[in-house]
C-alpha cells in the first residue's frame, strides 16, 4: 500500500510553470482521483423523475416546438451529479422522454449510438427500423441498434410518450457520436419478427446452410408476453422477485453490445437487496408502486416513474403492490471490457 502521495503545492513554483509551459503535469497529485482505492468514485448521483411532474412539460413542448423543428422532441433526464442539461443519466446511460403527437413523423436518421424505447403511454405509435414497422404498446421494448435507419410515426389519436435509453454518453466520450439524415423508409408489408419468426421463446426459424441471421433478428419485445413470463416465474419461485433478461433469440447474447435490459417483478410486500454491481442502471416502472433506497436516498415510485443508481450502489427495493419494472444497465459493456463485478451485501 503506497503512503500519502505528494501534492502539487509541494513542488517549486518555477518547476510547476515549466511543466505547464511544456504541456505536462505530474501524475502523483492526481493519482487517487483516477485510481481510487477499492472501488470507483462515481460522479453520478441517484436520480428520480416523477412522470406526473414531467408529463405537462413534455406536452407543452408539443405546443411550443413542432417536431420538424426538433427532429426528436425529447426532454432529457439529467444526472443530478452532473446537473440539469447533462446529456446523461449515469456514466454510460442517456435517458429521454420523447413525445410524438397524432399524425406526426420523426424523420429518418441513423446514428452510431444504439437506442431502446420503452413505451410509456398512448396508442398508435410505431417505429420503423430497417424497413420493419414495429408497433409500440405500453411497456413494449423496441430496439434501434446503432447503424440502423429509424423513423417514428403515429397513426393514433392521443399523445404518445416513450422513454429513450441510449449508450450516447459512451459514444460521445469516444468522440464517435454522429447522425446521418435520410428519407422515410419504405416498409415491408408483414408483421414484425416478434409476431412471426420469434413468436415463441425457444423456437427460432430453422437454420439453413449458408443463410446468415440478421445481427438483430428481433427488434420488438412485446410487454404482454414479458409480464406473463414474469408472473409464471413468480408463481413457481419463492423469492418475491422474478427477473428476466432481454436477449437476442438467435445468439442468446444481450440485445445490444453495450446496454442490457432486465424485466423485474416484485411481489406486493416483498423486499429485495441485490448485490452491489459494478454496472450503473436506470429503473423504469411499468406498473405498481413501491420504494427504493439508493445509497441511503429514498425514492417513492409509481407507474411510469424512472430512477437511477450509480455503479456499486446499495439498493433496497420494497413493493407496496405487485410491481413490474425494467432495469436498463451497462453490464454487457462492462463484460466486454472484462471488469463486470458483483459484491455480496
Ligand atoms: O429517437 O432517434 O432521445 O436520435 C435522442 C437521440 C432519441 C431517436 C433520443 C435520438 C433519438
Amino acid at each position: 500500500m503506497s503512503q500519502e502521495l505528494g501534492t502539487l503545492e509541494e513542488l517549486p513554483e518555477d518547476y510547476r510553470s515549466a511543466m505547464t509551459e511544456a504541456g505536462v503535469a505530474p501524475l502523483w497529485p492526481m493519482m487517487r482521483n483516477v485510481l481510487p482505492h477499492g472501488s470507483p468514485n462515481p460522479v453520478t448521483k441517484p436520480g428520480y423523475w416523477n412522470y406526473e411532474a414531467v408529463r405537462p412539460l413534455l406536452l407543452r413542448a408539443g405546443e411550443l416546438t413542432p417536431v420538424e423543428k426538433a427532429e426528436r422532441r425529447v426532454l432529457v433526464l439529467s444526472d443530478p451529479g452532473r446537473g440539469v442539461g447533462a446529456m446523461q443519466a449515469t456514466s454510460s446511460i442517456y435517458l429521454g422522454l420523447q413525445l410524438l403527437l397524432p399524425g406526426e413523423t420523426a424523420p429518418a436518421h441513423v446514428h452510431t449510438p444504439s437506442a431502446v424505447r420503452i413505451m410509456v403511454e398512448g396508442q398508435g405509435a410505431f417505429t420503423v427500423v430497417d424497413g420493419e414497422k414495429l408497433p409500440m404498446e405500453a411497456g413494449d421494448l423496441v430496439l434501434t441498434p446503432g447503424g440502423e435507419w429509424h423513423d417514428h410515426g403515429h397513426e393514433g389519436d392521443e399523445p404518445v410518450v416513450w422513454l429513450d435509453a441510449l449508450d450516447l454518453p459512451l459514444f460521445y466520450y469516444l468522440e464517435g457520436s454522429y447522425a446521418t439524415e435520410g428519407p422515410l423508409q419504405s416498409r415491408r408489408n408483414r408483421p414484425d419478427a416478434s409476431q412471426v419468426e420469434y413468436l415463441s421463446a425457444g423456437l427460432v426459424p430453422s437454420r439453413k446452410r449458408a443463410t446468415k441471421a440478421r445481427r438483430y433478428p428481433m427488434m420488438r419485445y412485446p410487454w404482454n408476453r414479458t409480464e406473463q413470463a414474469l408472473i409464471e416465474m413468480m408463481n413457481y419461485g419463492d423469492e418475491g422477485l422474478a427477473e428476466l433478461d432481454y436477449i437476442n433469440p438467435e445468439t442468446g447474447a444481450d440485445v445490444l453490445p453495450t446496454l442490457g435490459f432486465t424485466a423485474m417483478h416484485l411481489q406486493a410486500g416483498s423486499k429485495a437487496s441485490p448485490p452491489l454491481r459494478s454496472s450503473s442502471c436506470a429503473f423504469h416502472v411499468i406498473k405498481g408502486s413501491g420504494k427504493t433506497e439508493v445509497n441511503g436516498v429514498s425514492f417513492e415510485w409509481g407507474p411510469k416513474d424512472t430512477f437511477t443508481a450509480p455503479v456499486f450502489a446499495e439498493l433496497t427495493h420494497e413493493a407496496n403492490t405487485d410491481a413490474f419494472l425494467v432495469r436498463v444497465h451497462d453490464r454487457p459493456l462492462q463484460e466486454r471490457l472484462g471488469y463486470y463485478e458483483e459484491r455480496a451485501r
